[in-house]
This record gives structure tokens, sequence and C-alpha cells, in this order.
């Protein structure tokens, strides 16, 4: 059916399918374009992901495409102190490869790193690991993922022998058990939570809604238990609700018995984590773990999704390995509706993780330090045996940390804007400013991270260029080009090539079509978790999304991994891992009572540089304002409205601020989405902390101890 218009009038001009740019619900949305510009954005009712659904950012994508801003040639500074230039691509391409060339010939290729995004195309990602790992020679690739499902993927490596989330989003409509975990689906990731809502609307009384975040939110809002923990107390908590499975014989034992390892080493920990040390520990009372447990562990069909308020803390990986505890010894996973099921941010941080995204992996889900599969990706890029490197890289913080120790001297940044979007802005300010070369490929100038650049390349966005993302539940989407990008920008898959042409790896990197790289990179996933062989651009457009494992063009696609119970380690069985409650890395304290928590508004999308720009998506959410509790507040002396200055060890923010219960005690919030550029007292992350996971190097963006008070008015 065509879609209508407002007036119903069967709309005549060309509709487009392809895929949302911004969340990793990874929606099917329907293009109009007239003029060859975006007019009209629609859900797609064909797309399994969102069956027509859409949410007001994709609506409000048409007017942000062509601002004013948006970046359209490339500029380089010849040095630093001097105005930046506008150059032909050949000067800005040739002037990085020299300097390049000089910083690996003076200190070798650790000296560069690539920071790349979860909203590059699965082509880009690829080209970029390629050409840093094979090519220039160093492991430094890594991406904003790190700062976001860093730790989920370490967690499904880790319990259940490799990345990938399990169930999919079929699964919403047939479980009868939701357990959310520090995700406020209903703002991030709407379209999903608008299945889990008509899921719990169509059976109220056989359908629980678990959410637990020390913050009421629009998600909690459908919740029949709302648990609002302190901060950072997860594993404490499912911990306890693993204890009390126990007790009451709701383990299922014979899935333990034959698909697991580890349970009696976990059970000695679970043993001491009775109700009472849960309500201890979390600051909730005994009886909501108790019958949080209960639900849990009654329910025929139980699914935990889970998103920032697990992942981005320093112990990420173990909440991870928490959540898929309850999974394993329950046999919740591998059946319709069960399973762990973790939400991912980006559109498509997944295809990223796919091709090697992150510093110690290998496109494929292999890692570096693996000799084998090192050995077959050597095959596979015609490069001489023993030639990649085989230590993990540096991670984005490390990255950062070893441009302002002079370890690393050159870094290009792709599709991320760091500095807004890192902990602890002053050491990343410092990073860039110091760094021999910085290199940075966007779509917008300025932003408060091509302020920094040496180089400025232009790159195309959505919808001005082609490639495959994939989404949350492993679904892979074609996204064509539909307009031209605006002056001399490219796509960042041509830059990438020619790049590597001024280098000389001109065989290498073929000047080959984006159907051309995503087959070079799908055959190298044969045989691997992540097996998308038997995918290609043509097949996407002819039959339209699949979700992976796809071993051959005739092959359906994979609804649900481990419906058999064997799992990719090698035992074939999932494993029990130990893991105990710990404090966050800065526990409040007399100067600094508070723990701040940080993350995102239902209206705007990161670091503005898109959201920003539409006046309907702007309006509603205009300013950065801090959530208070009441009690704290009265005791710092504030009120509703009032302008604050919060205080970490680090910096400050000062904001408007809303007063309410809906916060826990002691916790307050503030969205991260505004950078030094919108005022240099706005950004959240003035305050937050570069502690990191051990495992997963994700850092702890959720938690840091600040103080409050009232200021006059909002200095900007
Ligand atoms: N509107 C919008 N949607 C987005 C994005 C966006 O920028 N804007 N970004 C996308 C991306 S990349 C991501 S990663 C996702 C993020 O999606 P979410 O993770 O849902 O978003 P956040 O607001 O960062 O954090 C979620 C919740 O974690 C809670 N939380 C904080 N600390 C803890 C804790 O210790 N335990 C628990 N259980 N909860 C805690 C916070 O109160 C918050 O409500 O959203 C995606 N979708
Ligand atoms: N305090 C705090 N900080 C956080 C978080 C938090 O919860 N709290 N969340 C973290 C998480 S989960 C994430 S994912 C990060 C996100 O942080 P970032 O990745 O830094 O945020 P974005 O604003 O999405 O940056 C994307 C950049 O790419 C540009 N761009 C858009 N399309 C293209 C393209 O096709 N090609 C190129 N080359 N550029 C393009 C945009 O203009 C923008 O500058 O923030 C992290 N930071
Ligand atoms: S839910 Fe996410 S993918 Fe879907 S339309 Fe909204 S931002 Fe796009
Ligand atoms: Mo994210």
């Amino acid at each position: 059916m065509r879609p209508r218009d407002a007036s119903g009038d069967v709309d005549t001009a060309a509709w487009r399918s392809t895929m949302c740019p911004y969340c990793g619900v990874g929606c099917g949305l329907l293009v109009q374009v007239r003029d060859g510009r975006v007019t009209k954005v629609r859900g797609d009712p064909a797309h399994p992901a969102n069956l027509g659904d859409i949410c007001a950012k994709a609506v409000h994508l048409p007017p942000i495409l062509g601002t004013a801003d948006r970046l359209r040639h490339p500029q380089i500074r010849v040095r630093r102190g001097a105005e930046l230039e506008r150059v032909p691509w050949e000067l800005a391409l040739r002037f990085t490869a020299d300097r390049m060339r000089e910083i690996i010939t003076a200190h070798g290729p650790d000296a560069v790193a690539f920071y790349a995004s979860g909203q590059l195309l699965t082509e880009e990602y690829y080209l970029g690991s390629k050409l840093a790992r094979g090519f220039v020679g160093t492991n430094n690739f890594d991406t904003n993922s790190r700062l976001c499902m860093a730790s989920a993927a370490a967690g499904y490596a880790r319990s259940l022998g490799s990345d990938g989330p399990p169930a999919s989003y079929q699964d919403i409509d047939l479980a009868d058990c939701f357990l959310l975990l520090g995700t406020n689906t209903a703002d991030c990731h709407p379209v999903t939570f608008k299945r889990i809502r008509r899921r719990k609307l169509q059976a109220p009384d056989d359908v629980t809604v678990m959410v637990v975040d020390p913050r009421w939110t629009e998600t909690a809002d459908l919740a029949d238990l709302h648990l609002s923990l302190r901060p950072g107390s997860d594993i404490a908590l499912l911990n306890a609700m693993l204890h009390v499975l126990w007790r009451e014989g709701l383990l299922d034992t014979r899935f333990v018995a034959e698909h697991t390892t580890g349970w009696e080493g976990l059970r000695a920990v679970i043993e001491r984590y009775p109700p009472e040390r849960g309500a201890a520990l979390t600051g909730l009372s005994r009886e909501v773990i108790v019958t949080a447990a209960l639900r849990f562990g009654r329910a025929r069909a139980a699914l935990s999704l889970w998103s920032m308020g697990i992942n981005q803390s320093h112990v990420g990986t173990d909440k991870n390995a928490a959540i898929i505890n309850l999974h394993l010894a329950t046999g919740q996973i591998g059946r319709p509706g069960a399973g762990p099921f973790s939400l991912t941010g980006q559109p498509n941080a997944m295809g990223g993780r796919e091709t090697g995204g992150l510093a110690h992996l290998l496109p494929g889900y292999r890692l570096v330090s693996d000799a084998a599969a090192r050995a077959a990706v050597e095959r596979h890029w015609a490069i001489p045996a023993g030639r990649l490197p085989s230590t993990p890289g540096r991670s984005a913080l490390e990255i950062f940390e070893g441009l302002a120790r002079d370890e690393v001297r050159a870094v290009w940044i792709m599709c991320t804007n760091p500095a807004a979007s890192m902990p602890d802005l002053d050491l990343v300010e410092k990073a860039l400013r110091q760094a021999e070369l910085v290199v940075v490929q966007d779509a917008y100038h300025p932003t408060e991270t091509t302020r920094f650049a040496d180089v400025l390349l232009p790159a195309a966005q959505w919808p001005e260029k082609d490639g495959v993302m994939t989404n949350s539940e492993r679904r892979l989407t074609y996204l064509p080009k539909l307009v031209d990008p605006p002056g001399e920008a490219l796509p960042d898959a041509v830059i990438l090539t020619r790049f590597a042409h001024e280098m000389g790896w001109k065989e290498a990197f073929p000047c080959a079509s984006t159907a051309e790289i995503f087959d070079e990179f799908a055959s190298l996933t044969a045989g691997t978790v992540c097996d998308y062989s038997g995918v290609s651009h043509v097949r996407l457009q002819a039959d339209g999304p699949v979700q992976w494992p796809v071993p051959a063009p005739d092959h359906p696609g994979t609804t649900r991994l481990y419906t058999d119970a064997v799992f990719p380690t090698p035992d074939g069985r999932a494993r029990f891992l130990v893991v105990e409650h710990a404090e966050p890395l800065e526990s409040p304290d007399a100067s600094f009572p508070l723990v701040l928590t940080t993350g995102r508004v239902r209206d705007h999308w990161h670091t503005l540089t898109r959201t920003g720009k539409s006046p309907a998506l702007a309006s509603r959410t205009p300013e950065p304002i801090l959530e208070v509790n009441l009690g704290d507040a009265r005791r710092a002396g504030i009120q509703d409205g009032d302008f604050v200055e919060v205080t970490s060890r680090r910096g400050k923010v000062v904001a408007q601020c809303r007063v309410s219960a809906a916060i826990r005690e002691g916790t307050c919030f503030l969205p991260f989405h505004w950078g030094r550029q919108a005022g240099f007292y706005k950004s959240a992350n003035n305050l937050t902390l570069s502690g990191r996971d051990p495992v997963s190097h994700q850092p702890e963006l959720k938690a840091c101890a600040v103080r409050l008070r009232r200021v006059a008015e909002a200095i900007t």
C-alpha cells in the first residue's frame, strides 16, 4: 500500500526504503525525496524491526541534513596556531599521508591511532580496520562502542563463548516477564518500548514488567515493579535474586547440569547473598527483591533487556555476567520469548563488533591474540604471514591518554565527537592539543572535536552514501544512497580508499563499489559465529533485511542463537561466572555527598550535531536539566527551578534543576548531550571520571561523586 500524506491523499512521490541512522533498534524507514532533498520520513511497515513504527528523532531528520554548518570542503592547518584553510582533496590526503609516514618512521606504527564510531556503515568500518591493522600495522583501531557496548560484548564472550545477542524483537511478543535493567527504553529505544507496552497491555495480568533504575523514568511508568536501587548495585540485586531462586528450588537443574559449567563455584558465592544482604547493598526492600526473583523464576519466558546503566560501570562486564547467570540458572535462553538481550546503542555498533571495531578484535569476532585467526585474515588480505600485530591495541581512553603522554602522536577521528562524549574532557582536550596530527572526518563543522583538527575531511552522511548496518537483533539492512552529499563531501569508504592510495596501497584497496567491499568482508565471516557469508547487497535489496548467522545464499537467517543449547565454548557449555558486588569507583563523602549519574533525554541524540539543529526537537529540551531528589535539595538549600552548580573532582557544570521524588535520594542526574560548544559549563563530561572496567575498558559514566550549590544565575 502506498503511504498517504496528512490529507489522506495517496502520495505520488517516490518513497524509498532504508534504515534509521540513529539508534540500535534499527527501524526501517520510508523516505520521500523531492528535488534531490529528503522531504519526509515514515516508518516502514515491511521492516521486521519496527513494523511501521517510528519515533520523533527520525521524523525530524529532514531539516538537519543540509544545514549551513555541513562540512563541504577539505581543510588543513599547515601548522599549529594557523587558521584552517580550504584545499583540494588531493592535497588534504597527500598532506595527511606525508605526516602519517613521518610519524610512523620516527615513532613506529603504534604512534598512530584511529578512533571510529558505531554510526559508520559496515563497509566503512571494515576498510578502517583493514587499513589500520593490516597496512599501517597497528591495532590502535578503537571506537566509541568502548563507551557504549564494550561491557556487553565482553560479557557475552566470557559467559557464552562469543559476542552476539541471542534473542530477537519477536521474543518481546512471546515473553511474560521483562527485566529491564539500566535502560530508559521509552526514551532511548522508543519503538522497542512500544512493543513491550503492547505486549503488557495485551495481557496485563500475565505479563510482568520490572524496571531496575535509580530514577523513575517513562520506562518505569510501565513497570509492575520499579526497583530504584543505589547506582552501581545491580550485581547485589541479581545475586540476591539468584539466591532466592536457588532457595526456592526454581532453578532449571537439568539445563544447569547438561549445558553449563561453574554452578557449584557460583553457588558458594550466591549463598552469601540472601535478600537481606541484597537489600542492605541496593537500598531496596527485602520484599521487593524476593518478589522480583519469584516473578522471574516463575515466568514461562523471561527476557532481560539492558543498556548503559549496566554497561557504563567499572564492573560493567560483571553486571553482564550476573544477568546471564540468572538466565543460565533458569534455562531462560535459546527459547521463544526468553534470553539475555542487550539493547545496542548506535545503529551499527553491532556491525562494528562484527568487522573488528574494537582494539582487540579482527573481522568475524576474531581475536588479535589468536594466531590462527591472524593467519586467516592475513591470507584474506594477501599480506605476509606474521604481519598482523598480536597484542590488543589501545582502547578509546588509552588512545587519548597516550596522546596526552606523547606515546601516541597522530589520531584519526571519524564519525564521533570525543571532545564532547568522553569522560573527563580536560584530559581529552589536552590530548588533542598536544597531538602532532589530528585528522577529523565529520559531516559538520564546527563541533567540539573539529575545532582541534589539523586536517578536516568532509564526510557524506545518511542517506548520501550506501552500505549495510546490523541492528540489536543481528538484523542486516541495506541503506541505499538517496541524495548527493553537499559540496565536496565524500562517503567515509571513499575517503579511506583514497588515503590508502596516497599511502601506496592501491592493490589492497581497489576503487571498489560498496557491494564489493561488503562481499570481501562477508566472505571473511564464513565459519565464524557471526557468519553472514550468504548475504550480499543484491540479496538484501531483493529480499529485505535478514538476521545472522546466514551461512549460505539460500539460508533464511536465524531468529535465535543457542536453540540447541550448544555454546561456542571449547566444551560447548555456557559458563557461570562468580561476580561480587563492588561500590562505584568514587563513593560519596563529606565533600562530594551525592552520586551523579548521566544519560539521555528523549528528543536529543548524543552531542547535538544533528538533533540540536531540528527546531522541533531542540525546542522540547533546549537546555540540560539536573534532576535532584527532594531531600537532597532541601539539605543543599535548593528549590525547583534554581540554577545549581554541580562540582566533581574534575570540573563544574551549571544547570537549572528539577526537584522531585522521581530520583533516588543521594543520586542526581544530568543529560550529557550538551558539549562545551553549547556552553562550557553545560557539559556533563566536565564532571565524569575516566576510571573503567578492567575487562571491557568501558568507563564508569554512570557514577561520580558531586556536590551541589545554588547559584544566582546561569554562567555560559
Ligand atoms: N533519545 C536518544 N536515544 C538514544 C540515544 C540518544 O542519545 N538519545 N543514544 C543511543 C545510544 S548510543 C545508547 S548507548 C542508548 C542508551 O540508552 P539507555 O541506556 O537507556 O540510556 P541512558 O540514559 O544512558 O541510561 C539508562 C538509565 O540507566 C540508569 N542508571 C544509571 N546508573 C544505573 C545503575 O547503576 N544501575 C541501573 N540499573 N541503572 C542505572 C539511568 O538512570 C538511566 O535512566 O540509547 C540510544 N538511543
Ligand atoms: N557522560 C556521558 N557520556 C557519554 C555517555 C553517557 O551516557 N554519559 N554515553 C556514551 C555513549 S553510549 C556513546 S555511544 C557516545 C556517543 O558519542 P559520540 O559518538 O561522540 O556522539 P555523536 O554526537 O553521535 O557523534 C557522531 C559524530 O559523527 C558525525 N557524523 C554523523 N554522520 C556521519 C557520517 O556518516 N560520517 C562521519 N564521518 N561523521 C558523521 C556527527 O556530526 C558527530 O560529530 O557518548 C558516550 N558519552
Ligand atoms: S527507535 Fe531508534 S531506530 Fe527507530 S526511529 Fe527511533 S531513533 Fe530511529
Ligand atoms: Mo551508545
